[in-house]
């Protein structure tokens, strides 16, 4: 039965079929992966002084923040406080680190804004949240609740391209897996009529 011609002839244009459609749904499961590759590129904000849900004593007169990639460009760099903004004159820029002078302020929390063009001609965008003066008074739920407030903030801003190249696998792999229900489907057409 295995050496039957006609059946043999079937089989193989089967797997030759699913073999096919496999191949083309594991192409655009790497094309899906593919473009998100280039993030590591971006100049994304490796550290910051403050750094990000940092507790401090006092506001410091400048702050720096370092991305990965060299800046070309510093489109807007924003800090305020309780009592508002802090900003100080406009940023500088040295290779791959930013710096803003910045105005005294309150103790309270503080939301510093980047907004910068790196190297490959991407924006980076995102804020930090730190506090200032609260280390030893605040209350450990008012610390907590901050600091987690400070994590989602900081997360909009610098782990969106990241977690579009989580999403953009998975895709890949749906498609794949509807390209075999297909092909699945269309070997069982050609069983129920050979010829
Ligand atoms: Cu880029």
């Amino acid at each position: 039965m295995a050496h039957d011609p006609f059946r043999l002839t079937v089989a193989r244009t089967a797997a030759r079929h699913l073999a096919g459609v496999f191949a083309l749904g594991l192409f655009t499961a790497f094309l899906a992966w593919l473009p998100a590759s280039p993030a590591a590129a971006h100049g994304d904000l490796v550290s910051s002084d403050p750094p990000a849900d940092g507790v401090l004593t006092a506001l410091p007169s400048r702050a720096f923040l370092t991305f990965s990639d060299s800046i070309t460009e510093v489109r807007e760099i924003a800090v305020s406080g309780p009592d508002g903004s802090v900003t100080n004159g406009e940023p500088t820029v040295a290779g791959a680190e930013v710096q803003q002078t910045l105005w005294a302020g309150p103790a309270g929390t503080y939301t510093m804004e980047y907004f910068v063009v790196s190297a490959d001609g991407h924006d980076v965008r995102g804020q930090i949240r730190f506090e200032v003066g609260l280390g030893a008074s605040a209350s450990e739920s008012d610390v907590t609740a901050g600091e987690s407030g400070a994590s989602a903030a900081a997360g909009t801003g610098t782990d969106w391209r990241q977690r579009g190249r989580d999403v953009a696998l998975p895709g890949g792999v749906v498609m794949l897996a509807a390209m075999t229900a297909l092909a699945l489907l269309h070997r069982r057409r050609e069983r129920a009529e050979p010829g």
